[in-house]
């Protein structure tokens, strides 16, 4: 082989891994600016100093976020005050919570358990106490059984299930 050819085999193989690259790229952009159409809608509200949280049946919570293992939520992020940021640092997740406009950003949480919600933005005196606790609970009932994986499914009881997650 010439030097030409080598080198448009490289060129060739460069342009391959970039072209690779950016598809992947943009797919899974694409995964995640798009929550699945069965999520839940939950409007997550920032203030100095604590996090507020709205089901889509109305109910509130302050502090407090309990969710079902397996089920898909999608969270609108808003402040009354200042910029915060929502993070829950167990799940990846991370978005400011801004005045005047809100922020979407969707979880599937895979594992039941407590996690720390906390405030990533510095917000003002109290900012280190503007902390909440996420509640993983495993589905139950009906519509529980629907949500379980399938190796869950398998597993002989909810006792196992709970042990191997
Ligand atoms: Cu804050």
């Amino acid at each position: 082989m010439g030097h030409a050819t080598i080198e448009w085999v490289y060129v060739g193989v460069v342009i391959a891994i970039l072209v690779y690259v950016g598809a992947d790229a943009w797919n899974i952009e694409r995964l995640l600016e798009h929550a699945p159409e069965d999520a839940e809608t939950i409007k997550v509200t920032g203030a100095q100093w604590v996090w507020t949280f709205e089901y889509e049946d109305g109910t509130r919570e302050i502090g407090k976020l309990h969710l079902v293992k397996g089920q898909p939520y999608r969270f609108e992020i808003t402040s009354v005050d200042v910029i915060h940021s929502f993070n829950i640092p167990d799940f990846a997740i991370m978005m400011d919570a801004v005045p005047g406009r809100i922020n979407t950003i969707w979880l599937v949480p895979d594992q039941s358990g407590e996690y720390l919600i906390q405030c990533r933005e510095y917000c003002g005196l109290s900012h280190y106490q503007m902390r909440g606790t996420l509640i993983v609970e495993e589905p139950s009932g009906e519509e529980g059984e629907a949500n379980i994986t399938s190796a869950a499914v398998e597993a002989p009881s909810k006792g196992a299930t709970a042990v191997a997650s």
